[in-house]
């Protein structure tokens, strides 16, 4: 899209999100009362940034730019805290939708030949009903099975010759773990492709679902502020994750500066052709860099790493601040353990603690003390070597970590109440 074209989105949405009497008001305070006050870029980045809170104050549907009768539909995210954040669509938004995912699903090769297994949770989270709608656009054949029901889900995947399979990494590895106990083999599959995300995740990971399921793994991201998955995906060559043309981002460092094509900081978006739920400079708190250019793939415009870390996952433990994937990295470098682990921060007379509970896989299980012993110190000194800080790890059984069917728990942060 050129620079004209840009501008041109970036209007419409600023006269979308104007039927608003919040961001009337608010972009009133930074001086934009009518579309064509944006004339240049620089114009677009006096608009002031919209985050979570600013859907919480308006809640349930006080950001909706069309009337409800317009509305078809509505999702909602859930926070740890408080009351969830609410999006709508209207029949446009819901097809345009479609076609982004179908989009990222053509690039990465899948067909109509194909049979995609949604294991994503249907209902208000974007996951299931966003890819679903995408693959019946593409005209692919659809299971909706939805998360969980994990024997079922295997029984099925084979029964049915699933090709495609959409569900959270964490979700990816717990089939691969129950397929032992069920007796198929990833030979008996017809699996080739898994469309993985809605939680952050590591190469190391995508190395292990691949192989264990004999699949490509490709990364998918989207917020439901923004859309849902879809807002970018990787294609076949997994140089990062393609963002759609219907998106524009920025990256910000901590003060709200825009950086420059590479430098990572916090990622933000505008929709350019949203009618339902318009947003404008929306702080998706994830941390990634962009680059702007062409891919091998046939892609043409901004391209994001994959995200590493959220703004608010990281940490800050003993003054150092800290993100979880830090530590995934780390357990990953060694072998003999699973990518499954909980992180357990506590205060004990005001000092913070870290533990890690990490799993043993099925063959390094021994009651060789001494064996387990040398392990537990490999990982502990691997963790220290990346963060800097003293840890404790505990090796657990295999399988004794809860598992989890949507996104993944690693942290536990018992400090609170504690400060
Ligand atoms: O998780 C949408 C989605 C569904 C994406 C299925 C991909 C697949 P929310 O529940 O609103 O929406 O959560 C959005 O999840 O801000 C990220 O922090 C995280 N996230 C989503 N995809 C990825 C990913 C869906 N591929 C929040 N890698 C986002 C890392 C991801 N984090």
């Amino acid at each position: 899209m050129n620079q004209e074209g840009l501008l041109e989105g970036l209007r419409k949405t600023v006269q979308q999100v104007l039927k608003a009497p919040y961001y009337q008001k608010k972009l009133a305070e930074a001086g934009i009362f009518y579309p064509a006050d944006i004339k240049t870029i620089e114009d677009f980045r006096r608009i002031p940034l919209t985050q979570k809170e600013d859907l919480r104050q308006n809640y349930p549907f006080g950001l909706f730019a069309e009337p409800m009768d317009k509305i078809v539909r509505v999702h909602a995210s859930s926070g740890t805290t408080g009351k969830p954040t609410v999006v709508g669509y209207t029949r446009e938004d819901i097809k345009l939708w479609a076609k982004i995912v179908a989009n990222g699903l053509k690039r990465i090769g899948v067909t109509t030949n194909d049979v995609i297994q949604v294991a994503y949770g249907y209902g208000l989270f974007t996951g299931g009903m966003g890819l679903h709608y995408g693959c019946e656009r593409l005209g692919a054949l659809v299971i909706p099975i939805s998360g969980g029901n994990t024997h079922r889900q295997l029984m099925l995947m084979r029964d049915f010759g699933s090709t495609v399979l959409c569900c959270t990494p964490s979700y990816a590895l717990y089939l691969a773990d129950s397929m032992e106990e069920v007796g198929i083999t990833k030979e008996d599959l017809k699996l080739r492709i898994g469309i993985f995300g809605a939680e952050p995740w590591t190469e190391k990971m995508r190395y292990e679902i691949e192989n264990r399921l004999g699949i490509r793994a490709i990364d998918i991201y989207g917020l439901s502020e923004i859309m849902g998955p879809g807002v970018s995906m990787e294609c076949l060559k997994c140089n990062g994750l393609h963002i759609d043309e219907n998106f524009y981002p920025e990256v910000l460092d901590a003060e709200g500066n825009v950086l420059p094509e590479g430098e990572p900081g916090e990622l933000v978006f505008t929709s350019l052709d949203k009618m339902g739920f318009p947003v404008l400079r929306y702080r998706t708190k994830d941390l990634t860099s962009l680059s702007y250019g062409t891919c091998e793939c046939g892609h043409v415009g901004w391209t994001m790493q994959r995200v590493s870390a959220r703004v608010d996952d990281m940490l800050i433990i003993r003054g150092v601040n800290v993100f979880p994937s830090q530590i995934e990295e780390a357990i990953l470098s060694v072998s003999g353990v699973e990518p499954h682990y909980l992180i357990i921060v506590d205060r004990h007379d005001n000092l913070d603690t870290l533990e890690v509970l990490v799993e043993l896989s099925a063959d390094s299980f021994t009651d060789e003390i001494r064996e387990l012993e040398l392990l537990q110190a490999n990982i502990e000194d691997k963790i220290e070597e990346v963060i800097g800080l003293s840890v404790k790890v505990r090796l657990v059984e295999p399988k004794s970590i809860p598992r989890s069917e949507g996104k993944a728990k690693r942290v536990e942060d018992r400090r609170k109440g504690k400060m």
